[in-house]
């Protein structure tokens, strides 16, 4: 049997071609579920589960500066797709080397589990625990290099890993930000929550909710309308939807988009994410209030006492700030570098 330790599996993970990786412990996650009165934990899937790898794969930045959302709902796909592919061959290796090991699905939710509305491991959470991140006022994971634009996976194996620390440091900028609150479509935005059902208006335009609905009106309808129905733009939504998925899930970046966390946002989305076009004066207004609520010490329920672990309990302190400095730091090496080589190459 292979000898292998968190650092070995965590290079062979990013050899495979994940763009980030983490180890959580399984004790840990069936300690911490996200929502206790569904708990989304490795022991309800395996009892000899003993470590999750988490695999994060970054959503590329070129996407988010198109005219419309299409881009990124097609690459969306295949960020899961390769995804899925390198945590499959990294369970493979750790399975050929002895320890048992298994992929869960990163889309998929639990039909017995809050009316199929969550995973059955919540990604986002087992990212924190893995030290990759932490949750923003939307709830996405924001991790510090590439924000909120990641998908993620967890591999469930029986191999003891050392499990990674979770960051105790707020990456979101909180509510003195709020722009994925302003740039959000359908109001969804909570105070470090979110309202899935409103969400799932503007995400999963074509999702299970939408079929289900449409086939109910269509069992009730007349001949004659039914024979419209069939024909109708929504039919080729989920027909598109089961091609490619596209539509049944991931049909609205805004709230990935404008977040300005992330390198990958200063150096490609600062310019043309820049103004946010859904900003209302309703919207600053309730982020405002965010704040003050924070401010006040209030009760909050994405910041109670169970869901701060997740946020960071420390609260902001800069990273983001301190990470656009680094930022424009390195590019002015990269530029001065470039110039002197252009001077000792003298005129061409
Ligand atoms: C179901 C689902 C959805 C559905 C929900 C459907 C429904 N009808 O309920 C909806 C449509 C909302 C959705 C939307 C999106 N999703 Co989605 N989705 C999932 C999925 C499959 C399960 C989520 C889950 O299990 N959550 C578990 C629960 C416990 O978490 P939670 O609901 O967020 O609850 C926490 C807080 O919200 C808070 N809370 C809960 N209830 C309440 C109530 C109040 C009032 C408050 C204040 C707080 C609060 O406490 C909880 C504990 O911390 C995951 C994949 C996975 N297996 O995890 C992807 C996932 C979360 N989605 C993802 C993405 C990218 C999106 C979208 C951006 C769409 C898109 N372009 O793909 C939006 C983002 C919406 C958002 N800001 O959160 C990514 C997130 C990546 C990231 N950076 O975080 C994931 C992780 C997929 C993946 N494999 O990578 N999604
Ligand atoms: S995915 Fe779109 S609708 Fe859902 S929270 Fe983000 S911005 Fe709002
Ligand atoms: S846009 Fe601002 S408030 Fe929203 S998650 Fe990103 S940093 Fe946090």
């Amino acid at each position: 049997m292979v000898e292998l330790n968190a650092a070995h599996v965590k290079r062979r993970a990013k050899e495979l071609g994940a763009d980030l990786v983490g180890i959580a412990s399984a004790a840990t996650l069936n300690a911490f579920p996200p929502d206790p009165r569904w708990p989304q934990t490795p022991e309800r899937i395996s009892p000899y589960c003993k470590s999750v790898i988490v695999l994060v794969q970054r959503i590329p930045a070129g996407a988010f500066r198109c005219k419309s959302n299409v881009p990124v709902q097609y690459i969306d796909m295949l960020v899961l797709r390769k995804m899925d592919k390198v945590a499959y061959r990294l369970a493979e290796e750790l399975e050929d080397a002895g320890h048992p090991t298994f992929v869960t699905a990163a889309q998929e939710t639990d039909w017995n589990y809050k009316r199929a509305s969550y995973g059955r491991l919540s990604t986002r959470h087992l990212g924190v625990e893995a030290g990759l991140g932490t949750l923003g006022l939307e709830v996405n994971i924001l991790t510090p290099e590439f924000g909120p634009r990641v998908y993620l996976t967890g591999i469930l194996t029986e191999l003891e890993l050392e499990p990674d620390r979770p960051l105790t440091e707020q990456v979101c900028i909180g509510e003195s930000c709020s722009r994925c609150l302003h740039a959000c479509p359908a109001d969804a935005v909570l105070h470090f929550g979110i309202d899935k059902r409103a969400c799932a208006t503007e995400a999963q335009e074509f999702g299970f909710s939408t079929i289900l609905q449409f086939f109910e009106r269509f069992i009730d309808a007349p001949l004659a309308e039914k024979r419209q129905m069939a024909r109708s733009r929504d039919v080729y939504g989920f027909w598109q939807g089961l091609l490619r998925v596209v539509g049944s899930f991931g049909d609205c970046p805004r709230c990935l988009a404008v977040c300005p966390v992330g390198n990958d946002y200063h150096a490609h989305l600062a310019d043309f994410q820049k103004a946010i076009p859904e900003k209302t004066p309703e919207k600053v207004a309730l982020g405002k209030l965010y704040r003050e609520n924070r401010v006040q010490g209030l009760e909050v329920a994405g910041l109670n006492d169970w869901n701060r672990r997740w946020v960071g309990p420390e609260g902001y302190k800069g990273m983001v700030a301190r990470q656009l400095q680094e930022f424009k730091k390195a590019q002015q090496q990269r530029t001065e570098a470039a110039l002197a080589t252009a001077d000792e190459n003298g005129p061409e």
